[in-house]
């Protein structure tokens, strides 16, 4: 034991000295053994189906003070846990939901279900969810993120202000590949998309949108799409406004013009600048440790870790300022990051104990930059509370010398 824990020691020792400033008091210097652990006696339940550790409680909270479901058992809209995300993966069961149509999230059979495709088509086409699975098929990682997730300085936590955006890894179809099946006829420009329930939630999207790299997609995370994502069948729209990826998905329509649908009331603005910028979600990034709500245990050393995301396609770069924007430095992207899908960054801080503030800023492989809120009032000639569309705005966290992290916005 005792060789082996001096091993330790220098290895704390070089350690400090590779990452410059590493503390003892930021790592607990020679640990004993872990103890020998309680075992969980196996039941049958467990045996067909995995839980998580009872120890792991993270959980999903109502989005913006709204009860979820409200007192109909109708209307969810759950928030992401981002402040204890690893990785890139939004875990199905943690994974945003926003069922937004007044209705109860439907009950499907996919043995009963179909997508008809038709309108300005030479042959209108119906699929059952097995025929989509004989057709070539695409697995890829991409966010959804709803319009609605902005930070305001009420927000307590990044769950509040940022847990309207989740990454999964979507495998399905390519809307192309169906839409060549059919035949598109010349003069079709849009095409409108709509759900299974009684208020269908349908919306118009640009034809050159479902070319490109839109997904009818059945699975999720290596399993069916779950029933709050749109099970048996929806579309993955990536990059834009999360309302755009239709659940329950029943029907596409060719069309020549852009068609009014349920969800441009209420749901597109009404103004002209703000309706331009109300499809693509603009490049973003958030630290999610340290985040608000959380709380450093001492100075020293922390690995400062976010997610970055953008609409135009892959994060090319993550910048991270440690003193509220004086200075600014790169960010590790922690893997090759995904076009439309959350990357994950990472940033060395050795933290000196005294108050200050933490930004990240991204950059999208068109060269787009996150804004700062200022920026976007400036442009849109608003106070600061009053920015419309999409709020992909740079989130400030302060740190307070006793190490709690509050927003800083507020
Ligand atoms: N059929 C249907 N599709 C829908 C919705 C809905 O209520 N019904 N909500 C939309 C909204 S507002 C968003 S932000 C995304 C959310 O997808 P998620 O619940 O899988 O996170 O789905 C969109 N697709
Ligand atoms: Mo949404």
């Amino acid at each position: 034991m005792g060789s082996r824990r001096r091993d330790r020691r220098e290895l704390l020792k070089s350690g400090a000295a590779m990452v410059g400033g590493l503390t003892f008091g930021a790592v607990m210097p020679a640990m004993g053994q872990t103890p020998s652990p309680t075992f969980i006696r196996g039941n049958k339940d467990q045996i067909a189906y995995g839980d998580r550790s009872h120890f792991v409680t993270s959980v999903r909270i109502p989005h913006g003070g709204r009860p979820s479901p409200d007192p109909f058992g109708l209307v969810f809209h759950v928030a992401t846990p981002l402040q204890d995300s690893v990785g890139v993966i939004t875990p199905s069961s943690l994974h945003y939901v926003a069922t937004t149509r007044g209705s109860f999230i439907p009950d499907i059979d996919p043995r009963e279900h179909r997508l008809m495709i038709h309108g300005m088509v030479d042959r209108p086409l119906t699929f059952t969810i097995e025929d989509l699975k004989r057709l070539p098929s695409v697995t890829r990682l991409h966010f959804i993120e709803c319009a609605g997730n902005r930070s305001t300085p009420k927000a307590k936590t990044i769950q509040e202000s940022h847990g309207m955006t989740s990454c999964a890894e979507w495998t399905g179809v390519l809307l192309s590949t169906l839409l060549k099946e059919c035949g598109v006829k010349g003069g079709a420009s849009w095409f409108v998309a709509e759900g299974a329930e009684e208020v269908k939630g349908a919306s118009s999207m640009p034809l050159a949108k479902a070319m490109d790299d839109v997904i009818v997609a059945y699975g999720m995370n290596g399993e069916p799409v779950r029933p709050q994502q749109g099970f048996p069948l929806r579309l993955m729209v990536p990059g834009f406004e999360g309302i755009f990826s239709t659940k329950y998905l029943r029907r596409i329509k060719l069309v020549d013009r852009y068609y009014m649908n349920y969800n441009d009331y209420g749901h597109l603005r009404q103004d002209a600048n703000e309706t331009a910028l109300g499809y693509q979600v603009g490049p973003k990034s958030v630290i999610t440790f340290p985040s608000a709500g959380q709380q450093l245990s001492g100075k020293g050393f922390y690995e400062i870790s976010g997610l970055a995301w953008s609409g135009g396609g892959a994060i090319r770069r993550v910048e991270v300022s440690t003193d509220d924007g004086k200075h600014w430095m790169d960010a590790e992207i922690k893997a090759t990051p995904q076009r439309r899908a959350h990357t994950r960054f990472g940033c060395p801080w050795n933290w000196d104990g005294k108050e200050t503030v933490l930004l990240s800023r991204c950059t999208d492989e068109l060269g787009q930059v996150q804004p700062t809120l200022a920026q976007v009032a400036k442009f849109f000639n608003v106070p600061l509370g009053e920015v419309p569309g999409l709020d992909n705005t740079i989130q400030p966290w302060r740190i307070a010398s006793d190490g709690s992290v509050q927003n800083g916005h507020a």
